[in-house]
């Protein structure tokens, strides 16, 4: 049988890992002392298309705003944000449907860096990431301040695909991929949370995949 004919029958590289790497995965354990697979996850290579109403590609057109509850509200162009400080981090992301893809390297800004720029006030304790045609997703401050919280224009080494949310996202490893936005416009500094686009169509509040927090 043809090379091609096997990649098509693995579903295009999205298939499952074999149950012999999908079991010596779920048995690692994280730096801060985590399952590396979430309960109720199957792992997969690269990251699914999972749709969404598609924004702008055009880098050029690209204004990220930082508003709310902040000092110094920024408005953001693509060349601002590569100035960095660039950080490239290996991060796994749990999507809600099922399938996990481990070790992807993103190439960002953590969200922590900007927020300390824009001046976050002490009132702040929400965040909410923006993006094209309305979709939003909300995050408790403290989360979205996290390290590993990426403002992110790469994907193992090539500029973000549009379908991935190119030319920008934000990447919330350690909540279900639904927090992580694609076509990202603008974030937002809240002091009472305001549930996002999946948050008020019944998925959970919060979205942690260790408790399993898919639907409310
Ligand atoms: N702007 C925007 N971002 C979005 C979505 C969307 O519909 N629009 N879908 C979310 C959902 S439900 C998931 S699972 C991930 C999927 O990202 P991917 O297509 O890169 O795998 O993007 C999230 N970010
Ligand atoms: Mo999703």
């Amino acid at each position: 049988m043809g090379g091609g004919l096997v990649w098509m029958l693995n579903g295009c590289g999205y298939a499952p890992v074999s149950r012999e790497e999908q079991a010596a995965a779920e048995r690692e354990v994280r730096a801060d002392g985590r399952a590396r697979v979430p309960p109720g996850q199957q792992v997969i290579r690269k990251l699914k298309d999972m749709g969404g109403e598609r924004g702008n590609s055009d880098p050029a057109a690209l204004s990220l705003r930082l508003h709310g509850r902040v000092r110094r509200p920024l408005e953001l162009d693509y060349r601002a944000l590569l100035e960095g400080p660039v950080e490239e981090q290996s991060l796994d992301v749990h999507c809600v449907t099922g399938w996990s893809a481990l070790g992807q390297v993103w190439t960002g800004i953590p969200l922590a860096e900007l927020a300390d720029r824009a001046g976050v006030l002490s009132t702040a304790r929400h965040v909410v990431f923006e993006a094209a045609h309305g979709y939003t997703a909300n995050v408790p401050l403290r989360e979205a301040l996290a390290p590993q919280v990426l403002i992110a224009w790469r994907l193992n080494g090539d500029p973000l695909a549009h379908a991935h949310g190119g030319p920008v996202r934000n990447v919330v490893p350690d909540l279900y991929f639904w927090k992580s936005a694609k076509w990202l416009t603008g974030i937002r500094f809240l002091a009472e949370d305001e549930p996002g686009y999946w948050e008020v169509r019944g998925y959970h509040n919060h979205g942690d995949p260790w408790k399993e927090e898919r639907y409310s």
